[in-house]
């Protein structure tokens, strides 16, 4: 059983569903260019379509209601709403998010937004993207639009999801947009990211904004594969530089220094009165899971014996490592807020048959994570949420289509919505304990 006042939903973003990229006034963000550029995307797909979510957001919504959650995930793109980055506001693109938070309220889910999950505005992007340092006062002045028009209406707002991949992948080795491979540049990234989070939750704190602020974190704890000290000062080095690399400047107002000794600093500026800025009070944290790192010095790198397998995406499905992780962060942070499992899921090779799709795997995954969440609650974490990462199967980012991570399968094709088996499951769950 979990607390009566438990959050279940389902979670989504904005480029990943929502196709109609040059609808109603939408600007172009840095994920169209990247995705129409030749060999960026295993599958040559991008997400001018996807799950044409734009069109379909209220058949969507009834079957996310048809789940029993009481809660929805989903991010604002911000082109969509302010087509360059700068300047003019997009009143048909903010129609679009008040139509989707009508039909939510219409079903009583409560809607948790993130402004960022990855697609800058080109428009941005061509003044420098994430290395101007203006940027972060660009992302403030969305911020405090986006809480001004909708903080009323929903129960939160995330500043960014998962900036460790928006650095590390978009300019630490160029398997995301912008497509970018110098990791000196993405450490100045990361650092420009936790200040346009600090100022953006000054600015909508600034307005009064009455939903619960935060960030969402990719987080992992690191095993070593060995007990040999090399393996395990490698291990922490992997949780410095991840975890405590976003964690410390939030919760304590400066880097960690075991990340700090080993990073090339060349390029790193942080201006005086940053890391005031960016250590604000949050509301909660957003704590995205999939996988602990196993930590070897070896080459090629050992591999976990994952006991309960590894998912489509290749990683090893561990859910005890989402309890040490939980453990870890209460212990280390001891302003930790409440916190929220803003993404935790599997991508399976679904396919359909008769009709059914069996992704009893799927069902074990969500099963064993539950209980992995529920064994750090009951050991004083206050977690107070859970959103299933994804609502429908969609544009997984450089693996394209080929990946599913859904509840409901798409055919993209047709654009047909199947339940799986897995989403039958949630949604008796939830009839049964629905928080
Ligand atoms: O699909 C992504 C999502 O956009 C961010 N977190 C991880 C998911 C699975 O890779």
């Amino acid at each position: 059983m979990f607390p009566s006042t438990f959050s279940w939903g389902v979670a989504t973003s904005a480029y990943q569903i929502e196709g109609a990229a040059a609808t109603d006034g939408r600007g172009p963000s840095i994920w169209d260019t990247f995705t129409h550029r030749l060999g960026t995307i295993c599958d040559g797909s991008n997400g001018d379509i996807a799950c044409d979510h734009y069109h379909r957001y209220a058949e969507d919504i009834e079957l996310i209601a048809s789940l029993n959650v009481n809660a929805y995930r989903f991010s604002v793109s911000w082109s969509r709403v302010q087509p360059l980055g700068y300047g003019a506001w997009n009143e048909k693109g903010f129609d679009f998010y008040s139509r989707l938070l009508d039909k939510l309220e219409e079903k009583n889910i409560a809607a948790h937004l993130t402004l960022y999950h990855w697609d800058l505005p080109q428009g941005l992007q061509d003044r420098g993207g994430w290395l101007n340092r203006e940027t972060t006062e660009r992302f403030a002045d969305y911020a405090a639009e986006v809480a001004r028009r909708f903080g009323h209406r929903v129960a939160s707002i995330a500043t960014h999801n998962e900036p460790w991949c928006t650095a590390n992948l978009g300019y630490g080795n160029a398997q995301f947009a912008p497509g970018v491979a110098d990791t000196a540049l993405s450490i100045q990234v990361s650092h420009h990211l936790l200040l346009s989070h600090g100022l953006a939750i000054q600015a909508m704190r600034a307005i009064n904004c009455p939903a619960k602020l935060g960030i969402v974190l990719n987080q992992w704890p690191a095993t070593p594969a060995t007990d040999s000290a090399a393996d395990r000062a490698e291990a922490e080095w992997e949780y410095a530089r991840s975890v405590q690399w976003f964690m410390d400047p939030i919760f304590k107002g400066r880097y960690p220094q075991k990340a700090l000794d080993r990073m090339d600093m060349e390029k790193f500026i942080v201006h005086p009165g940053d890391m005031q800025s960016i250590r604000q009070t949050i509301d909660f944290l957003g704590v995205n899971y999939y996988f602990r790192a196993f930590v070897s010095t070896e080459q090629p790198p050992r591999m976990p014996e994952a006991e309960l397998g590894y998912s489509d995406m290749g990683w090893e499905v561990y859910p005890q490592g989402l309890t040490s992780l939980l453990l870890a962060l209460r212990e280390e942070y001891p302003a930790l807020p409440p916190v929220y499992i803003t993404e935790n899921g599997m991508a399976v090779a679904d396919k359909i048959e008769d009709g059914k799709i069996n992704d009893e795997v799927r069902i074990r995954y969500v099963e064993s994570h539950l209980q992995a969440m529920r064994a750090a609650m009951d050991r004083g974490v206050d977690v107070q949420a859970y959103f299933y990462w994804s609502l429908l199967d969609n544009f997984e980012w450089n693996s394209g289509y080929a990946k599913r991570f859904g509840l409901v399968y798409v055919d993209y094709a047709s654009q047909q919505r199947t339940l799986k088996q897995s989403a039958i499951w949630y949604r008796k769950l939830l009839a049964a304990d629905p928080g």
